[in-house]
């Protein structure tokens, strides 16, 4: 009875969603649960909870949270989290806010705890706002872990990491000075400010431009498009408007990488601003063609969902604590161990160009 009520409010909970994704594209608050079908269509719209369905009693039921959706780069690590629930026979559902925005997404986490989900897979929109939030999931016994985005310790499990934070900073200054030819001014085009993966690797970025082989670049800003293609569209546009010498705008989100590309094309600037960062094979396929962006970098998000799905599987059937050392079956992807620091390392991302985008589908 417990899990059919669990079923019911997760059924109003979908067609709240889908409601009021419809009208008010901002509001992420779920309704008080009180009756609703039994059977819940999956929406076909991505800007819409996609993928949940209500699930079948005594399944488990984890919830993938992106910072925001209607972004590629979420809807491909929701992909590979439902070929995870698939195989373990448990039920993901898909359930973010329009923006990506810390506090519409504690309201949303709010009210999934208050649903006793089993289980919270998170992308941080902000790393010590969301510490209460996901330690009130923890102490009503919803294990947490973080994807892609962490929450600071304390707020979750542990965090799976795509690949090493000083590695993909490294990358992304390596691609940025080839394509410079060595020297010359470059910018960062952001995601949100408060962002924590794109925030630790900026951080190391600079870092990194302090390298003796770097000291001809010159980086002269850093701006934000919020993950949102319109805003970061126009970021790109302010910074060739602002910087005329300007080289290569590194963009270390998959929303502001195609929009810089797309707004490098539309100013009529290819060859001479290159874009870079980290951006999904399906959306800068064209970019990569026509010169706007040549080299670019990314990890496979679906199997970050993939792995997240894994991670919660583990946890809430107690096969493991979550503890560092602990290890814990991926599936396909192999056996994990928790690491001392409290990550959960995918792997190394990888460099996309002309020579091998055609390889690539996600
Ligand atoms: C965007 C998001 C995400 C980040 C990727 C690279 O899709 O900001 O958090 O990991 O870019």
């Amino acid at each position: 009875m417990k899990h059919r009520s669990l079923n019911l409010a997760i059924a109003v909970l979908v067609i709240f969603g889908v409601l009021l994704s419809a009208c008010a594209p901002a509001a992420t608050q779920a309704p008080a649960a009180t009756e609703a079908p039994a059977e819940v269509e999956a929406p076909a719209e991505s800007e819409a909870p996609a993928e949940s369905e209500a699930p079948a009693a005594g399944e488990m039921t984890f919830v993938l949270v992106p910072k925001n959706l209607g972004n590629p780069y979420f809807d491909t690590a929701n992909k590979g989290a439902q070929e995870a629930a698939g195989e373990l026979g448990v039920t993901v559902l898909y359930q973010g806010s329009a923006t990506a925005d810390a506090t519409e997404q504690i309201t949303l986490l709010n009210s999934l705890i208050a649903q006793k989900v089993s289980g919270l897979a998170i992308s941080a929109n902000d790393s010590d706002a969301l510490v209460p939030t996901g330690k009130a999931a923890m102490d009503a016994g919803i294990p947490v872990v973080t994807f892609d985005s962490a929450i600071a310790e304390g707020g979750r499990i542990f965090h799976i990491n795509q690949a090493e934070a000083s590695g993909i900073a490294a990358v992304q200054i390596q691609m940025a000075s080839d394509l410079a030819g060595g020297e010359g001014q470059i910018a960062i085009l952001s995601a949100t400010s408060t962002a924590p993966n794109q925030n630790a690797w900026i951080e190391l970025m600079k870092e990194e431009l302090q390298k003796p082989e770097y000291a001809n670049l010159e980086l002269v800003t850093t701006v934000y498009g919020d993950d949102q293609d319109e805003k970061s569209y126009n970021e790109a546009v302010g910074l060739m408007k602002t910087y005329p010498d300007l080289k290569v705008i590194i963009a270390p989100t998959t929303v502001g990488i195609a929009a810089s590309a797309r707004a490098v094309q539309d100013q009529d600037m290819v060859g001479k601003v290159m874009v870079t960062g980290l951006g999904t094979p399906n959306q800068m396929r064209e970019y990569v063609k026509s010169g706007a962006s040549p080299q670019f970098a990314l990890w496979n998000p679906g199997d970050l969902g993939y792995l997240s799905i894994y991670a919660l599987n583990a946890l809430a059937s107690g096969a493991i604590e979550g503890k560092p050392g602990d290890k814990f079956d991926g599936g396909k992807l192999g056996e994990y161990t928790v690491l001392d620091d409290g990550t959960v390392l995918l792997g190394d991302p990888t460099v996309f160009n002309a020579d091998n985008i055609d390889d690539f589908d996600f």
